[in-house]
């Protein structure tokens, strides 16, 4: 009798010791892996933007391979490259540029890896090399710029407003769509003029750049509105303003995309005139698309975040107004 318990005991011991080894073992291998090709670091957006999808990833806890291509295309290309050898579940990437993915995406296609596009989109003539889009609608963003300085225009009766564009990457998505939604908006109304769009890559470094041969070329007086299509390039242009004298949001009005918290207060304390909202947190809406994949199910073309605007005509004490 006695060695029946004790054969019961050794038994239910093994037993309860073999179902936490199962149990470990579940919690070391990931459900799945993720493989995530990030364009670089060159905004607060970005690092934002990388931190969504990682909490996201953990909070689903999914696996992560990440790389981070640096502001160059062939990096990317060989992430994505490293992603199908190691037969990750799904690719995640963020195309810096709009061309150049035919040929590294028809290899994940071959290799069966569905990708899912995050913030970029990509332009080629073949519209199943990619599963899925989750990111802004950034030629919304565009109009939205342009019909706050509409209602400035209405609100102050200004008749004629000489207009700089500085711009995102060239061919990136938010670059152009920002541009197109922009004139767009402004097309067939006579008070305003685009008198010269220059490339700010996104940077603030360049921003400064940017603006500082803007006021060579035309003067504090030949300028009368900067749009930049992100923060980064407007705090550097907020940096030469400050420096020269010239008054920003007054002098010169000032419009710019992404909402991070630096230009949030700049709005708020009357430096910038409009912050047009784009949010860097898409990683929990990717991993749902990665999620439902994984499960079969059928997962929408194009996802956009909800978005809006800020600005010196709002109510800035809306807790609403905030940044990230
Ligand atoms: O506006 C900018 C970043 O693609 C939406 O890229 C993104 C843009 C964002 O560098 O700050």
């Amino acid at each position: 009798m006695r060695k029946l318990a004790a054969l019961l005991l050794a038994l239910l011991l093994l037993s309860g010791l073999s179902g936490c080894a199962v149990r470990q073992e579940a919690e070391e291998k990931p459900a799945l892996v993720v493989g995530f090709s990030q364009l670089g670091a060159e905004s607060s957006w970005r690092i934002a933007n990388t931190a969504s999808v990682e909490a996201a990833a953990r909070d689903f806890g999914y696996g992560l391979m990440m790389e981070n291509a640096n502001q160059k295309q062939e990096k990317q290309i060989d992430a994505i490259r490293s992603f199908i050898a190691y037969r990750v579940d799904v690719i995640v990437f963020s195309p810096i540029v709009e061309t150049g993915w035919e040929n590294v995406l028809t290899e994940a296609r071959q290799a069966g890896i569905p990708v899912i596009l995050v913030d970029r989109m990509i332009d080629a003539a073949q519209d199943d090399l990619y599963t899925a889009y989750v990111g802004a609608d950034f030629y919304a963003e565009g109009r939205r710029a342009g019909e706050y300085l509409i209602r400035k225009a209405d609100a102050e009766g200004l008749a004629h407003l000489r207009i700089a564009e500085i711009c995102g990457t060239p061919d990136s998505t938010p670059m152009r769509d920002r541009q197109r939604g922009f004139a767009d908006a402004l097309a067939g109304d006579p008070r305003f003029e685009i008198i010269e769009s220059v490339n700010g890559d996104f940077l603030r470094s360049k921003g400064e750049e940017c603006m500082a041969s803007l006021l060579d070329k035309y003067g504090p007086d030949g300028i009368d509105v900067v749009y930049s299509h992100n923060d980064s390039m407007t705090l550097g242009v907020l940096d030469v303003l400050e420096r020269e004298g010239i008054a920003p949001a007054r002098d010169i009005l000032l419009i710019t995309v992404d909402g991070e918290k630096e230009a949030v207060n700049a709005l708020k304390a009357g430096r910038i005139n409009c912050v047009v909202q784009c949010t860097p947190d898409l990683g929990g809406d990717v991993m749902r698309l990665v999620q439902a994949l994984k499960n079969g199910q059928e997962v929408p073309r194009v996802t956009h975040p909800k978005e809006s605007a800020f600005s010196d005509l709002d109510d800035l004490t809306d807790p609403s107004v905030e940044g990230f």
